[in-house]
């Protein structure tokens, strides 16, 4: 309750209910913490509440063990789960696990549900975010970390990503991180402004709008004159923008003005892994996603002309 279901990539509460909710989880989180926690007994008065030190143990739980019993072994370990729902986030890891071929059980983590902050999910990701992985007992959680994980371990032949250490290694990672730190971020909080904020905020909305205007700009600058951010091929700094940057429309960016990202966007989505990608993550249908945005607009325009 107070808790508005995140399917664009940001933790929303809406502003009426915010303290409410939150003290709700944090009892919530502290009340299942003291059922399952072995330390419970051993905390010293004066500690932390119980409930944050939840986040940020590093121990297994009881019931889930989060790293491998047999430390000699190291990765990879052939055995993938991936944690995931139909949003952008989500579907980053699902683009190279599909465009490698690599099998793996998929998982469906309904965060309209708040099934990412169950514990036993907070086990595989503290964050309590989709996506996450597991190989085996191992975890990886972060979507750039998974998609880092998948080529280090899964990619040999270096199909979509460079060899460790060399130039093009490090311009690809610096774009995984362009997104992870920028369009990620930037265009989540626009989507939040345009599309479901509790009131019609026109300084937050521009302000993320224009950010993340800038941001596709700067990926025109690229792809006004290559195929791919990195290098000569496609490799999984494209999957990460690309994820994000083709529902940019959703925040009434003009596409027509970064003719290069327009290219990119389609080339990508047409080839066979994407659509199989999307699938494993239940994404609706694009004209499904854009039905339910436009209804969302018009929702906040209507807040707009109330305010008036
Ligand atoms: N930096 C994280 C962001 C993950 C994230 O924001 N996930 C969203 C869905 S796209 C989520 O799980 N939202 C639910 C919530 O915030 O509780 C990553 O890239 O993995």
């Amino acid at each position: 309750m107070g808790r508005v279901p995140d399917v664009i990539g940001l933790s929303l509460l809406t502003s009426r209910t915010r303290s409410t909710s939150i003290s709700e989880l944090l009892c919530s989180a502290h009340a299942r913490l003291l059922a399952a926690s072995s330390i419970k007994t051993t905390s010293p008065p004066h500690r932390r509440p119980i409930e944050q030190r939840r986040y940020l143990r590093l121990e297994p739980s009881p019931e889930v063990p989060i790293r491998s019993t047999n430390m000699s072994s190291s990765p990879p370990y052939n055995k993938l789960s991936y944690y995931t729902f139909g949003t952008p986030n989500g579907l980053k890891p699902a683009l190279i696990l599909e465009e490698l071929g690599l099998k793996y059980d998929s998982h469906q983590v309904n965060i309209m549900k708040n099934e990412q902050k169950e514990p036993w999910f907070l086990d595989i990701n503290p964050n309590g975010r989709i996506p996450a992985l597991k190989d085996g007992d191992l975890r990886v959680f972060e979507s750039g970390a998974i998609m880092l994980y998948l080529t280090d371990m899964y990619d040999k032949e270096k199909k979509f990503t460079y060899e460790y250490g060399t130039d093009l290694y490090y311009e690809m990672l610096s774009w995984v991180m362009f997104q992870m730190g920028g369009i990620g971020p930037m265009q989540g909080q626009a989507n939040h402004f345009r599309l479901m904020a509790p009131v019609y905020d026109t300084y937050g909305m521009k302000r993320y709008i224009d950010e993340t205007k800038r941001l596709i700009s700067v990926l025109e600058i690229r792809l006004s004159k290559a195929d791919w951010l990195a290098g000569d091929k496609y490799t999984i700094a494209d999957m990460a923008s690309w994820a994000w940057v083709k529902g940019a429309p959703s925040v009434d960016i003009d596409m027509s003005e970064f003719p290069g990202v327009e290219r990119w966007i389609k080339r990508i989505a047409e080839r066979p892994a994407t659509e199989k990608a999307k699938t494993a993550t239940g994404a609706l249908p694009d004209d499904k996603i854009k039905e339910m945005f436009d209804g969302m607009k018009a929702k906040m325009d209507a807040k707009k002309d109330e305010a008036k």
